[in-house]
This record gives C-alpha cells, sequence and structure tokens, in this order.
C-alpha cells in the first residue's frame, strides 16, 4: 500500500485484521514522533459515510471522543448579522469536526496492533512491473530503497504517484478539470481566557459571491478558517500577497472574522497556498496488479466535505470486494465498477456546491425552495430527502443522491416559480409529483 493518509490508514487496518500480510509506505516522517503539519491543526468534517465506515472496523469511540459537533452552517451575512442553517432535522442529524492528524494517527496504531508494517520516509518514486520491485526514495537524506511488491495500492493521495506509474502503462482516460480557485488555512486561536470565540457547534461560513471563507471548530477551543479565493482577479491570491493586503481583504469583506484572527497575517504568509481540482479516470486499476483508492482515484474539490466520508467508504468497499472475489484482477473490477460512478457523482455534486455556498445561501430563491424543500421532507419522510441529507446522514449510493436530488430540484423550481414565500404553494400538485416521480427510499 502506498500512502498512510486518511484512506491508506483505515485499509491497512482493515485488510491487517483480516489477516493479509500488508506493508504501508508513507512519503512523510511519523506524524506520532514528528507531529503533523508542522503541528497545525487542519480540520474535516466527519458524517455519516466516514462514521459507518470507522463504526466498522471498531474505531468510532475512539474517534468520537476527540470531535467537536457541528449542528448546521453559521452563515455570516455581509451586513454582520448570522443565521444558523441546520443541516438535518435535529440533533440526531450533525456533522463532525475532526482533527485530520489524530484521526490518522488513531487508525495507524490501531492498524500496527493489527499487524500491518507501516515505513514512514518512504517516497515511492518507480514500479517494476516485471520484476515486481518498487524504489522509494527517503526524502530527508536523499537515500533510495527497494522492496518487492505481490500487489500495490494506491492511497496516495490526489497527486499519486502510482496513478502516474499506472498511466505509463495504460491510457486511464484522465480527465483533468482545474478549479481556478485555491486556499489558505488561518487560524481564529481561543480567547485569552481560553474560551471559544465564535459559537463551537457550528461550520462558519463567509460567503461573498466568488469567494469565501469557512471556519471549524478543534477541540482546543481554536477553529481553523479556511480562505477560498480565485488563482486570479480581484480579491485573488496573485493580489492578495501580503499581509497588508490580507488584512485589508478581511477588513473590507470578513470584519467580524478578523476581529478574532490576531495571527492573520503571520498564518497567510506562514502557511502554503492549496490547489483545488477534479480529475475523472476511466480506469482505477491495472489487471491485479494495481488498484487506486480515496483522492488517488477521484481527486475532487472539497465544497460538500465529503472527500475523506468517500475515501472511508472506497475502503469498506474495496475490502468486501477482496474478500469476496477469487482474486485479485476480478476483485479490483468489481470495485471499480460500484465505485466510479458514484465517485464521479460526488465528484460533482461537491463541485456545485461551491456555486451554491459562495452565491446562493443568502439568496431569496434560494431560502424558498429550502423551506419548500423542509416542509416536503415532512410530508414525504419515505419519499423526499433532501439530496444533502442522502449525501450527508444515509449511505445510500452517491449515484442514487445524485439521481433523486435532481427530480427533487425540478419539483421544488416548478413548484416555487414566481413565489417569494411558500404560503402560495399548489399542494395539491406538489404531492403528486412527489408521489409520481419518487419511489420509497428503501
Ligand atoms: P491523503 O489524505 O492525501 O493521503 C495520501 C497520503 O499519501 C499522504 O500521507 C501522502 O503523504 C502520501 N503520499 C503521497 N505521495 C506518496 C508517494 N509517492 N509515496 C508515498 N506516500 C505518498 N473531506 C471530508 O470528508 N470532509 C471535509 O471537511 C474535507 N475538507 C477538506 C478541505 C480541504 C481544504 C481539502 C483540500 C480537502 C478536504 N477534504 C475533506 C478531502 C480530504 O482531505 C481528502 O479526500 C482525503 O484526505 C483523501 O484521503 P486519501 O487517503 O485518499 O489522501
Ligand atoms: C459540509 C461539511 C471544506 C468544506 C467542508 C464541508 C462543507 C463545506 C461547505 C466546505 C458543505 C455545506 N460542507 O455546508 O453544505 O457540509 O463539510 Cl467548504
Amino acid at each position: 500500500m502506498i500512502g498512510a493518509g486518511l484512506a491508506g490508514a483505515l485499509l491497512g487496518l482493515m485488510l491487517a485484521r483480516r489477516g493479509w500480510n500488508v506493508d504501508i509506505f508513507e512519503r512523510r516522517p511519523d506524524p506520532r514522533v514528528a507531529g503533523y503539519e508542522g503541528g497545525r491543526s487542519i480540520n474535516l468534517a466527519l458524517a455519516e459515510r466516514g462514521l459507518d465506515a470507522l463504526r466498522r472496523a471498531g474505531l468510532e469511540d475512539e474517534v468520537m471522543a476527540q470531535v467537536v459537533m457541528m449542528r448546521g452552517r453559521m452563515v455570516h451575512f455581509e451586513d454582520g448579522t448570522t443565521q444558523l442553517q441546520r443541516y438535518g432535522r435535529d440533533d440526531s442529524e450533525v456533522i463532525w469536526s475532526v482533527h485530520r492528524g489524530r484521526l490518522v494517527m488513531t487508525m495507524l496504531d490501531a492498524a500496527e496492533a493489527a499487524g500491518a508494517r507501516i515505513r514512514f520516509n518512504r517516497r515511492l518514486e518507480q514500479v517494476d512491473r516485471d520484476t515486481r520491485v518498487l524504489k522509494f526514495v527517503d526524502d530527508r537524506t536523499g537515500h533510495a530503497f527497494t522492496e518487492s511488491f505481490s500487489t500495490l495500492m494506491g492511497s496516495d493521495g490526489a497527486g499519486s504517484s502510482v496513478r502516474a506509474w499506472m498511466a505509463r502503462q495504460k491510457d486511464l482516460g484522465e480527465r483533468f478539470e482545474a478549479l481556478d480557485h485555491g486556499y489558505k488555512e488561518l487560524e481564529i486561536p481561543p480567547s485569552p481566557a481560553g474560551d471559544w470565540r465564535i459559537e463551537p457547534n457550528a461550520l462558519h461560513i463567509w460567503p461573498r459571491g466568488g469567494y469565501m471563507c469557512i471556519a471549524l471548530p478543534n477541540t482546543e477551543r481554536s477553529f481553523t478558517v479556511t480562505l477560498f479565493l480565485p488563482d486570479d482577479g480581484e480579491p485573488g491570491f496573485s493580489t492578495v500577497r501580503t499581509g497588508e493586503d490580507v488584512r485589508a481583504l478581511f477588513a473590507r469583506d470578513f470584519p467580524d472574522a478578523l476581529a478574532q484572527m490576531p495571527n492573520l497575517a503571520t498564518n497567510f504568509l506562514d502557511h502554503p497556498t492549496g490547489m483545488l481540482a477534479t480529475l475523472y479516470l476511466d480506469h482505477w486499476h491495472l489487471g491485479g496488479d494495481a488498484v487506486l483508492l480515496g483522492d488517488a482515484a477521484h481527486p475532487m474539490v472539497p465544497f460538500h466535505g465529503q472527500g475523506m466520508n468517500c475515501a472511508f467508504e472506497d475502503c469498506v468497499a474495496l475490502v468486501r470486494h477482496i474478500e469476496a472475489a477469487p482474486d485479485f484482477e476480478s476483485a479490483f473490477a468489481a470495485f471499480e465498477a460500484e465505485r466510479r460512478p458514484n465517485a464521479r457523482a460526488i465528484q460533482e455534486m461537491a463541485l456545485e456546491n461551491y456555486v451554491e455556498m459562495r452565491d446562493r445561501v443568502d439568496d431569496a430563491d434560494y431560502l424558498v425552495q429550502r423551506e419548500l424543500e423542509q416542509l416536503l421532507a415532512e410530508r414525504h419522510p419515505d419519499r423526499f430527502i433532501p439530496r444533502y441529507t442522502m449525501v450527508t446522514f444515509r449511505t445510500l449510493p452517491y449515484a442514487v443522491a445524485q439521481e433523486r436530488g435532481r427530480i427533487q430540484r425540478d419539483i421544488l423550481i416548478e413548484a416555487t416559480r414566481g413565489l417569494s414565500t411558500v404560503a402560495a404553494v399548489d399542494w395539491g400538485n406538489v404531492d403528486a409529483a412527489v408521489m409520481k416521480r419518487l419511489e420509497p427510499v428503501e
């Protein structure tokens, strides 16, 4: 296995538990010794799909002891007012902010305890399919190492080296879609008294049209803020370059956040700017010799908060197919057939969610549609399930969520056309459309 990130650590654990002989090679140093991301807190939204996988791996309790509940998005409007938009019906439908580094370390400990061998400071550089030899480099020293392998699992993330090697053996049908936006991780520290500076049980979002900021809570009572900006344009990463530039941007567009960010300028200068893109592949495996999973197989933009959740679902599916199939080749083929349409669906939905986040969460049409959506969900709980709910709080396949979501959106647009409140909705028509077009979900 190449890459001991979120997917590699969980897959390694699951396979080792089932008695497979697992070696994991990771480019970076051991986070349990070296600290993770230079000690920065980076957090992720964990939803039902990811939690379901962790539960199957027996890690639910340990992980849930280190999360912060997020009930909904706290929208910070341009006029300085805020509104909590709940994600679900009540506190049984919430998402969880988890610390990326701690989550990975928890899974690595469990993987090792189950018998997996993990080698750090081993960046995969070359694969020789004929001699079945891998070449690694230790980036700290430049030293090279070789290892033999029987089957290669590429859990090495969006910039996958396994994928790059596979693409030289076979046309993977790669289609790359850059998003001309990047991101920068910043911080809201705890207050001097050690308290949360803003509401802890929410995912904060400052939508500003072509760009936005978000903040997720950490158990340390700080928040990790992520600024998403276009690469070029005003504002954009090509013009917002100095500490003064970013301070001016925040003073104009995010003044309430700025007031809570004493380290804004240094965070901005110290942290790298991340890139965002989607990559669609037609092929995820090379016979029984290699398979891709997680971001290596389906890099996506982060705007639905599902990349890790999807990667964890991949692990569960891959292990199921490996156990059921007679050989790796048929397991990988069945895994790809099951997961590729679903990965594609969440890749597309994640892109759509960016537009929704930036532009729509504060727009009038959207608010009427959302209100009707909630009413229809109450009237037809087994048929009309908001798309966000299907993606976030259920485990039905992403492609099913996407298809039902299309039908539901048509119904909402049709029923609210020209209306500024739900009071004037024609219920007879809407209910009939729901009964006709949406079968109950099993
Ligand atoms: P990674 O976590 O990237 O792990 C890959 C590992 O492979 C790394 O440890 C890397 O060092 C190693 N590696 C790479 N190349 C080599 C090599 N050549 N040799 C050896 N090792 C190598 N998802 C969510 O579910 N919820 C969220 O809220 C969320 N927020 C996000 C916010 C941002 C800004 C971004 C960018 C992503 C977000 N995601 C979120 C997505 C999530 O981070 C990814 O989907 C997830 O990390 C994928 O896991 P992975 O194991 O496939 O890849
Ligand atoms: C979630 C939870 C990085 C990121 C992670 C997320 C979400 C968003 C916007 C972003 C989507 C939402 N969302 O609030 O609709 O639900 O994970 Cl930008």
